[in-house]
């Protein structure tokens, strides 16, 4: 599926972005036309891998660059609106990662499931969602994707098949293998996706989920996002084997550089059609963060300033995509043009979040079974009160 967003195809209906492109010897080519890229090659367990050549175009990494600019700054605003202290709690920011959501993104439809950690701002995105419902759901407003009930950890979107947004570490592999199953069951023509960490990877019920997964075939694609630290724990000190992609034992895997968004998009292809017709495979990202594991971790004191730096400067996952348009021929004063909107929407969705109201009182028992007995409950400004149990979605 090419990755082009509404406001892209705004842009290029006011003129502002070219339709075709012309290189330094003015050969001109259509900004649909096919081209091909060379990635890193494939490492491989129990399975032949794709060839690392990928097909796309400019229309397609225009998209894609849209993307995840608009991921990048939305999670530099999070940021901010963190350290003002309007966005509480739980925080854990995407970038550095953002070629491997929008990569998958492009080999699905929103038929395909997909489901995450607790590290799930930018999946909220690439399924359709708008910077506003995570800006408002991280500030806690009625306006969030989660009716500012969830917060940071939950994003969740059952039209476009986003099952979150999940807080405690693994639970969404045997949860991921469950929506295959649901998908196998119905018969459809589609695949999960269950995204972990590095640290995950070492869990006991990604082993059972991968049992079960590989002996009924169901249609999983295990995503394992080594961005090589669990929280403050570098991959070697919690890992016997890092070698994530071979950890599945009988069930196949790859090793992609997760920081090239067409690696991500051609294994993840490749991904689906095995998936649909044999059962799960591991897909090991290679990717990094840049900023610390939440917004309590400066992310400094167990790596150094160096490798942020150096990983920055010569793998930064979206300068890639923005360096490949240039290299075509795209119009760099396009690209300006198209990252001063994203910048504009950024802002806009984060004044109005700002300026959004807070969930009303009873809606913290909306989703309770029993009628909470006597229960006082604290609000955002600290008083105590018993609001009415009201489980009907009435208001
Ligand atoms: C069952 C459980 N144990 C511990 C935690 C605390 N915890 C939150 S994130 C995390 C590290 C996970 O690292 P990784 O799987 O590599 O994912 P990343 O944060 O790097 O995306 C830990 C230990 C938790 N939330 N749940
Ligand atoms: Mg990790």
């Amino acid at each position: 599926m090419a990755l082009r967003s509404a406001s892209t195809q705004l842009l290029g209906r006011a003129g502002l972005l070219p339709a075709a492109v012309c290189n330094a010897f003015h050969r001109c080519m259509s900004t649909s036309d096919k081209f091909s890229v060379e990635v890193l090659p494939f490492k491989a367990h129990r399975i032949e891998p794709p060839n690392n050549v990928v097909e796309t175009s400019i229309d397609e990494l225009v998209g894609m660059y849209e993307l995840m600019y608009k991921m990048r700054r939305m999670e530099i605003a999070a940021d901010m609106m963190y350290k003002a202290k309007l966005i509480r709690g739980f925080c854990h920011l995407y970038d550095g990662q953002e070629a491997v959501m929008t990569g998958i993104e492009a080999a699905l439809t929103k038929e395909d499931a997909v489901i995450t950690s607790y590290r799930d701002h930018c999946q909220h995105l690439s399924r359709g969602g708008t910077v506003k419902e995570v800006m408002a759901e991280l500030m806690g407003k009625r306006d969030g994707a989660s009716k500012g009930l969830g917060g940071s950890m939950h994003m969740y979107n059952r039209q476009a098949n986003f099952y979150g947004g999940n807080g405690i570490v693994g639970a969404q592999i045997p949860l991921g293998a469950g929506l295959a199953f649901a998908l196998k069951y119905q018969k459809k023509p589609n695949v999960a996706i269950a995204m972990y960490g590095d640290g995950a990877a070492n869990q006991g019920q990604k082993y059972e989920a991968l049992n079960m997964a590989g002996l009924w075939n169901l249609p999983v694609i295990f995503v394992c996002e080594n961005n090589h630290y669990g929280m403050g724990t570098a991959e070697w000190r919690a890992a016997k084997s890092s070698t994530f992609y071979t950890r599945g034992d009988y069930i196949p895997g790859l090793k992609v550089d997760g920081m090239d968004v067409l690696a991500v998009k051609k294994s993840m292809e490749f991904a689906k059609a095995y998936a649909l017709e044999h059962g799960p495979i591991i897909m090991e990202m290679d990717t990094y963060r840049y900023h610390g594991h939440s917004m309590s971790d400066p992310g400094s004191t167990y790596r150094t300033r160096d490798e942020i730096s150096t990983m920055r400067q010569e793998r930064d996952p979206v300068e890639r995509v923005r360096k490949l348009l240039l290299a075509k021929g795209y119009d760099a004063a396009a690209i300006k043009a198209m990252e001063k909107s994203v910048k504009k929407e950024v802002d806009t969705a984060v004044e109005e979040s700002k300026a959004a109201a807070i969930p009303p009182n009873e809606w913290l028992w909306r989703n309770v079974y029993v009628a909470p007995a006597n229960m006082d409950m604290r609000t955002v400004e600290g008083t105590y009160v018993q609001p009415t149990y009201d489980p009907t979605y009435s208001s």
